[in-house]
C-alpha cells in the first residue's frame, strides 16, 4: 500500500528523486487508473505547501520553476496509465490559461483527462488574449470554452474573456478552473462552471453535453472508460 503521505512530503520538498522513484514504484504494482488519479491530486496538493513556503520566504521563484518541472514529469509517469479505448468523440472544448498568466499544468492535467473521456480539445496554451479565444471560438465552433489561471489576477482576465465571448454571440458554455475560481468569481466571470479539479471539470462536461438537445449529434452513449497498460478496464470519476 503506497504511503500518500511519504509522497507528499517529498513532492514538498522537491526531493525530485524520492518522487520519481515512489511514482515508478507504483506504476510497476499496476495500479488501477482511479489510483493513478488519486496519486495525481496529492502531487497537486503539495503544490499549496511549495506555494506557503514561496511566500514565507523559503522558497524562491527558481523552486517555483523546479516544481512545475517536477509535477509535469510525476504527471508524465502516470498519465500512460490513463488510454482512452473509445472513439466517439463526444464534443469540443476550447481551453487556453488567460492573458496575463503563464502557468499550464492544471490545464494541461484537465486537457488530457478531457481527451481521455472522448473530447476534442483545442488548446491555446498560456497568457491567451481574449481576443483570440474570440477568434477561435468563431473558427471551431466548441461545445465548451475552458478559462484556466491561477494568480489572483486571472479572475479579472477571465472576465474580461467571457465578456468579450458573449458580445461576440459565441453561446459555448464556459467552465472556468484554477486556484482563484469559486462560487463568487464565478458569478462575477459570468462562466457556467468552476471547480478547482480536473476530473470534476470533466465530469461536468460531460453531464453539459448529455444534457444539451443542440448537442444531441454527440450525446454521450457509453461510459468515458479508460485502461491500464494491463489491458485491465475500469471506469473513472470522469464517467458518465
Ligand atoms: C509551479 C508554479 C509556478 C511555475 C508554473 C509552471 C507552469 N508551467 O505552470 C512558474 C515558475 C512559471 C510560476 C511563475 C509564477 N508564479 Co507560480 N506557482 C507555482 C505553484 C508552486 C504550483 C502551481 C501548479 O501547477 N499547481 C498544481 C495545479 C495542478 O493546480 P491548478 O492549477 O489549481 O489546477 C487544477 C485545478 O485548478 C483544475 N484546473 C486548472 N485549470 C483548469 C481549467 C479548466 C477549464 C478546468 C475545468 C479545470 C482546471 O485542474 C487542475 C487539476 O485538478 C503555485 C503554488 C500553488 N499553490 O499552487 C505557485 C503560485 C500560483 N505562483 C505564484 C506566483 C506569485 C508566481 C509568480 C508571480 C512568481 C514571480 N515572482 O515571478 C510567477 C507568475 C508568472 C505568471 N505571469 O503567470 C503565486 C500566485 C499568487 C497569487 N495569489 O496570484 C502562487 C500561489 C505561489 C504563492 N503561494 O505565492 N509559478
Amino acid at each position: 500500500m503506497l504511503d500518500f503521505r511519504e509522497l507528499a512530503l517529498a513532492m514538498s520538498n522537491l526531493e525530485d528523486e524520492v518522487v520519481i522513484g515512489i511514482l515508478e514504484d507504483f506504476v510497476a504494482g499496476e495500479p488501477t487508473a482511479q489510483e493513478a488519479l488519486e496519486l495525481l491530486e496529492v502531487c497537486q496538493d503539495s503544490m499549496s505547501s511549495v506555494g506557503a513556503s514561496y511566500e514565507k520566504g523559503e522558497y524562491f521563484v527558481a523552486d517555483l520553476i523546479f516544481a512545475g518541472k517536477l509535477l509535469s514529469t510525476a504527471i508524465d509517469i502516470l498519465k500512460p496509465l490513463l488510454t482512452r479505448t473509445e472513439t466517439e468523440v463526444k464534443g469540443k472544448i476550447l481551453i487556453g490559461t488567460v492573458r496575463g498568466d503563464l502557468h499550464d499544468i492544471g490545464k494541461n492535467i484537465f486537457q488530457s483527462l478531457a481527451k481521455t473521456a472522448g473530447f476534442e480539445l483545442y488548446d491555446l496554451g498560456i497568457d491567451v488574449a481574449a481576443a483570440t479565444f474570440v477568434e477561435k471560438a468563431r473558427e471551431i465552433q466548441p461545445d465548451i470554452i475552458g478559462l484556466s489561471g491561477i494568480l489572483t489576477m486571472a479572475v479579472d482576465a477571465m472576465k474580461d474573456t467571457a465578456d468579450s465571448l458573449k458580445e461576440a454571440g459565441i453561446t459555448a458554455k464556459i467552465i472556468i478552473g484554477g486556484i482563484p475560481v469559486n462560487r463568487k468569481s464565478c458569478h462575477y466571470i459570468g462562466a457556467d462552471a468552476f471547480t478547482n479539479n480536473a476530473a470534476e471539470g470533466v465530469k461536468i462536461c460531460l453531464e453539459w453535453l448529455a444534457d444539451s438537445p443542440q448537442t444531441a449529434a454527440v450525446k454521450p452513449s457509453k461510459a468515458a472508460v479508460i485502461t491500464l497498460n494491463s489491458g485491465e478496464r475500469t471506469t473513472t470519476t470522469v464517467a458518465v
